[in-house]
């Protein structure tokens, strides 16, 4: 295991768990690391694709490599695309980029304009709200702040349930027969909701509160374009009670 000495303020960090896939081709690389729940969200787009990439390996833990701090210089920060000579950044971005770039391959965004905005309203939901409450857990310092942060986690647990019923039209994903951009968007962060929930010993989507997000997550992980992308949880869990324990730290909790 690296040493995490950096302090990272968001949950994320470096360690590389499984082997480097590598398939180069010059044309598409990803510059990224494999706990990233966003860099997840750009190779699952390419494998859905098909498409060739070399993955670079950016070990935030040892400082920002030249080639981030030139590919992002607004946010210095995971994924980025780097598609010939152009980088293009934020996981988001990049996913609807993937889909337009390569309209040849199955559809990411859905092609009715109501239910692209729909997704994309999700999404945009899931990093601005939900996925920060699942990092304040994560820090929470004392019962009070862990029972708000699980609270705001279960109120967006049971919208997204309920969003997947819209979403889905009873098919497997949100994105209907295949995943598409909001299964992405969400499904990334399943890895790092698995963590927190077993650093605080509960269970947050279980089969009594989200039945259908319990179901969409079996599937979702099993996806060809998704299970070799899955973090292993257990080698995960270090890494988050070590990127917890940083935040904390950083912040001056205990
Ligand atoms: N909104 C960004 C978030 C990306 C992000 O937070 N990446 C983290 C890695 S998980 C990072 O690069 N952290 C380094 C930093 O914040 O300095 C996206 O969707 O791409």
């Amino acid at each position: 295991m690296e040493k995490q000495a950096l302090k990272i303020p968001v949950i994320c960090a470096v360690y590389d768990y499984q082997t480097n896939q590598n398939h180069a081709t010059g044309e598409v690389k990803v510059l990224g690391s494999r706990s990233s729940p966003y860099v997840m969200r750009t190779i699952i787009a390419l494998h859905i694709k098909s498409l060739n990439y070399e993955f670079i390996e950016e070990k935030l833990s040892e400082g920002k490599s030249q080639l981030l701090l030139k590919s992002n210089p607004v946010h210095k920060r995971i994924p980025v695309l780097i598609h010939g000579d152009k980088p293009i950044n934020e996981s988001l971005i990049i996913v609807q980029y993937i889909d337009e770039t390569w309209p040849s391959g199955p559809s990411i965004l859905p092609s009715d304009p109501y239910e692209r905005a729909v997704a994309r309203f999700w999404a945009a939901y899931l990093d601005e709200k939900w996925f920060p409450a699942v990092r304040s857990l994560g820090i929470a310092d004392g019962e009070e702040a862990k029972k708000a942060a699980i609270a705001q986690l279960e109120e967006g647990l049971a919208l997204m349930e309920e969003a997947f019923g819209k979403c889905s039209k009873g098919k497997a994903f949100f994105g209907g027969d295949e995943i598409g951009f909001l299964d992405i968007a969400f499904g990334s962060f399943l890895g790092w909701l698995k963590v927190t929930e077993k650093i605080n010993g509960i269970k947050l989507m279980d089969e009594t509160k989200t039945p259908a997000l319990v179901n969409w997550t079996q599937s979702f992980c099993c996806h060809a374009a998704v299970k070799d992308v899955m973090p292993d949880i257990d080698k995960l869990t270090e890494v988050g009670k070590m990127a917890y324990a940083r935040i904390r730290a950083a912040a001056g909790m205990h």
